[in-house]
């Protein structure tokens, strides 16, 4: 297949640029030329079948073709130029946009979605040519490199459900083969019990979800939505099963690490021993659905038990520490941040609320508690055109704000949306009683929030968001808390915008790895708000990449070094969420929206769908947060008397009361996991 890196991009400060992407929207010509396979061939088959193009089968098969000619002749000629000049009249009115409701109708989003799936077919393609079976791709030396002896499918099972979203038939029958006759899990090797999740056992629900779920998607003849469909399930519980012994911790809490062959956990080799809070509380999505589809609770148990020693410690706002130990289950420092380590602990609380159907109200309760905690001490302002900022407090709550937000926190936009609906629309939840200040006030924060992360694309002269961005805020900073401030309604594409003022990149933090979270939220809001602004901010972003990031040849897509500096300099590192997630939410965000309806399915933090289920008779949330006062405070528990021998462990009443600290452990010098972009590309939660 071949692929045109788009020529005709306009310059980042070129006036004409929005304008000419409309008009070239609308032109129906295509920069990607696409080889069509799928929906884009499908649609146009359906289309002729409704006009006839296939030779008008009942007509000819039930009437003779002349049928109607002889005494109709003279009527059909009048006709024909009376329905000529409807159809002109139409078009005029569709090109001036008069019957849309939002947005500009003379955008073909379904070309622009077409363009996704072209680049994705590129990027699979090169992935097949110069690396396939193996665990990293590397565009520029056009080689791959295993991460365990025999490979894992990194980037095939990582792939599986987009390719099946795109309907890529032959691209998932060759996926499906490899995984069947060279994938094992059965490796002396450790992994990342949080990466290895996420992304293969992810990957292979999503696959085994979608595939029996809706067969149609890239059907394999005699294979898919068959009941003999299992190999996704069976590889997803061999995996799980050797996945299982990270929990075996004295606390419940995962190890950074597990070999796959022993099924030993292995603590982490940094950090003191303490594994990242985001990579131990974000399984529980994965987990619970193989639960579900198995019946085996010992997986949801692991899972839910790691929630409950989190939430026992009690962490103020609910906003916790980015490290905690596996043994003891009590964090380590005070680094608070909704970046990296800390991101998905948020986003899976809200989820694990979604994906029982609203069955489990605790993580409703958590996820509100951290986002008024998120609101009271981590959101400021930025200075001169107050930015909404999600800042962080590497030295607690109680010490200064770090006006500096990982590229991974824009991931918050939509999860906030998302929170805010329960994914319904805007317009639907707004119906319910249940609409309330709150829930406009956290679409308002999640609007803002997004157009703090589009301009750290906006801001580059590559129009890709560096890694890492920090902010110009005011001293002392204006925090959200005290008061929302005005912020600009339109960021202007105008190379002295007074906008830029408050963004700096610095020369460390400026790589871009491909990263999904700023279209994951776009994908969201635009689902949630209807608002077509947020597609056209994405489509901005995906030709970026095209034109930034594409290796040489049919190399596909990769990492780059510097996103303030053309030309570009290349990273020889395609990432497996290139395929997983970024190229997914762009292609769902042009897509048309009843695919994957938001309020029948979460998808987990590797953009892999999963449906929402009931909780049944068999699974339960088994546990209940510590009482806590009105703003949040635990309230004091019982503790046993001094010296009382062979008490039963529970709370006696007649005793005096005492609060339980939690303290965390002393700060250690030297933490630089704030200061400096992590050295592992891929394990950044
Ligand atoms: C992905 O593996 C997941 O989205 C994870 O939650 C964060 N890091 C990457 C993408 O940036």
């Amino acid at each position: 297949m071949s692929f045109s890196i788009p020529r005709n991009v306009p310059s980042f400060d070129n006036p004409q640029r929005q304008y000419e992407n409309a008009a070239w929207g609308s032109s129906g010509r295509s920069r990607f030329p696409d080889s069509g396979n799928g929906y884009a061939n499908g649609a146009s088959e359906k289309i002729g079948g409704m006009f006839g193009t296939k030779g008008g089968l009942p007509m000819y098969k039930d009437k003779p073709y002349n049928y109607f000619a002889s005494r109709r002749k003279a009527w059909f000629q009048r006709k024909r130029v009376l329905a000529g000049i409807g159809l002109l009249l139409l078009g005029l009115v569709y090109w001036l946009g008069i019957l849309s409701p939002a947005g500009d109708s003379r955008i073909d989003w379904d070309e622009r979605r077409e363009r996704v799936k072209s680049a994705f077919k590129l990027s699979w393609g090169a992935y097949e040519k110069y690396a396939w079976g193996h665990d990293e791709y590397h565009p520029i030396s056009k080689d791959g490199r295993q991460m365990v002896p025999n490979g894992m499918g990194w980037i095939i099972v990582d792939a599986l459900d987009t390719l099946m979203l795109m309907n890529l038939t032959t691209q998932i029958n060759h996926a499906r083969q490899w995984i069947s006759t060279n994938l094992t899990y059965d490796q002396d090797h450790d992994v990342n019990t949080f990466e290895t999740t996420i992304r293969m056992l992810g990957g292979l629900l999503s696959a085994h979800y979608l595939s029996t779920t809706f067969p149609d998607m890239a059907p394999i003849p005699g294979i898919q939505g068959s009941s003999g469909e299992d190999l996704y399930l069976e590889k997803a519980s061999d995996l799980a099963d050797r996945l299982m012994g990270a929990y075996d911790s004295e606390s419940g809490v995962p190890y950074a690490s597990v070999n796959l062959h022993t099924g030993k956990g292995i603590v982490s080799h940094q950090d003191g021993g303490a594994s990242s809070t985001a990579e131990a509380t974000s399984l529980q999505l994965e987990m619970k659905y193989l639960a579900k589809l198995t019946g085996e609770k010992n997986y949801w148990d692991k899972a839910e038990k790691v929630m409950q020693v989190v939430d026992d410690n009690a962490m103020e706002d609910g906003l916790l520490p980015i490290f905690i130990y596996a043994d003891r289950g009590t964090f380590r420092d005070n680094n608070i941040r909704l970046g990296s380590r800390g991101d998905s602990y948020y986003e899976y609380l809200i989820k694990q609320y979604l994906q029982t159907s609203k069955q489990e109200p605790i993580y409703s309760e958590m996820w509100d508690q951290a986002l008024a905690g998120v609101r009271k001490h981590l959101i400021t302002y930025s200075q001169p055109s107050n930015l909404t900022v999600l800042g962080e407090r590497p030295m607690g709550l109680q010490s200064a704000l770090a006006p500096k937000m990982d590229h991974l926190v824009c991931f918050m936009p939509g999860t906030i949306a998302l929170g805010a609906t329960g994914g319904r629309t805007v317009a639907e939840a707004k119906l319910e009683a249940s609409w309330s200040k709150q829930q406009e006030e956290e679409m308002d924060l999640a609007k803002q929030l997004m157009k703090t992360c589009w301009g750290m694309y906006l801001d580059t002269p590559t129009g890709l968001a560096p890694e890492i961005t920090h902010f110009e805020i005011y001293d002392p900073p204006k925090m959200m808390y005290d008061g929302v401030l005005q912020l600009p309604d339109v960021l202007s594409h105008s190379a002295d915008a007074e906008w830029r003022k408050d963004y700096v990149i610095k020369p460390a933090d400026a790589h871009n790895l491909q990263r999904p979270e700023t279209v994951e939220s776009l994908f969201y809001m635009w689902r949630i708000t209807g608002d077509e602004v947020y597609r056209e901010w994405g489509w901005e972003i995906f030709q970026s990449f095209m034109k930034y990031t594409a290796a040489d040849g049919d190399a596909g897509f990769t990492s780059i070094d510097d996103v303030t500096v053309i030309p570009t300099s290349k990273r020889d590192n395609m990432e497996s969420f290139w395929l997983a997630e970024t190229l997914k939410y762009f292609y769902l965000l042009f897509g048309p929206t009843d695919i994957l309806p938001l309020t029948d399915i979460v998808l987990n933090t590797e953009a892999h769908p999963f449906p929402r289920f009931e909780l049944g008779k068999l699974f339960s949330t088994g546990w209940q947060r510590r009482p806590r006062d009105k703003s949040g405070k635990v309230l004091p528990v019982a503790r046993e008397a001094p010296g009382k021998e062979g008490g039963d462990g529970k709370a006696d009443p007649q005793v005096k009361v005492e609060t339980v600290q939690v303290v965390a452990t002393p700060a250690t010098v030297g933490d630089t996991s704030t200061l400096v972009p992590k050295a592992d590309v891929t394990g950044d939660a």
